[in-house]
């Protein structure tokens, strides 16, 4: 993945048209579009094909299941052309190997989430974040998700994964501030909202872009 912006563009529209209008628009402004499971159960899996034409794809699907699902899940999507997949780490090391060895076959990037940036997430998750970053390396994946909410535990993350990539969620609408991901050790943000739903997403975008100089 190129690393012009630092900008992933969480795609969470419900509309293929929508989507490929935005991913046109807004090229320039991103080096890759997360694809997750409202565009992907709305529009069908071709919209992951149609936007592998234009752009690297980060299909989010927190692959969450036993090993053989896990291994279905990743053929289908990095199958239509997505470079890159999110999966949980909580099944465990069994089910991430799943992931890590059907993106391997694809020569695709696999992404595990540590510790999401909702409120919610401090009950379960925060508590075995340190565990869900090791195994990250153990797996040998090529990244983690880290929460751009709280830049404390980016850098915690940061410790334990090396030089791994942190792809970071949390910037605009649920309150995170960009540089401060990225200070805390964030290799790009996911900004979803605070783009799409602007009533102009390049500016908005553009204005993102300039705090980051
Ligand atoms: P937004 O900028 O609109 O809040 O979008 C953030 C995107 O990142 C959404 O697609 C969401 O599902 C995803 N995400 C997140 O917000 N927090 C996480 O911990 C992990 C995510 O994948």
């Amino acid at each position: 993945m190129k690393k012009d912006t630092r900008l992933i563009l969480a795609l969470d529209v419900t509309s293929k048209e929508h989507a490929l209008t935005l991913v046109k628009e807004l090229q320039g402004y991103f080096d890759a579009v997360k694809i997750g499971y409202p565009l992907i159960l709305s529009a069908g899996l071709d919209v992951v094909k149609e936007t592998s034409a234009i752009s690297p794809v980060i299909a989010d699907l927190k692959v969450a299941d036993i090993p053989n699902t896990n291994r279905l899940i990743c053929q289908a999507v990095l199958g239509a052309g997505a470079s890159g997949v999110i999966a949980q780490a909580f099944p465990g090391k069994d089910s991430l190997l799943a992931c890590k060895e059907n993106a391997a076959d694809h020569g695709a990037d696999l992404f595990v989430v540590t510790e999401m940036s909702h409120p919610g997430a401090e009950l379960f998750m925060a508590p075995l974040a340190e565990k869900m970053a090791r195994l990250a390396v153990e797996v040998d994946a090529t990244g983690v998700v880290a929460p751009a909410t709280r830049p404390n535990r980016i850098r915690l993350i940061r410790s334990i994964i090396g030089d791994r990539i942190i792809i970071s969620p949390g910037v605009g609408a649920q309150g995170g501030s960009a540089i401060a991901a990225l200070e805390a050790g964030a290799d790009y943000l996911i900004v979803g909202r605070s783009i799409y739903g602007a009533k102009r997403p390049a500016e908005s975008a553009r204005m993102l872009l300039e705090t980051l100089l």
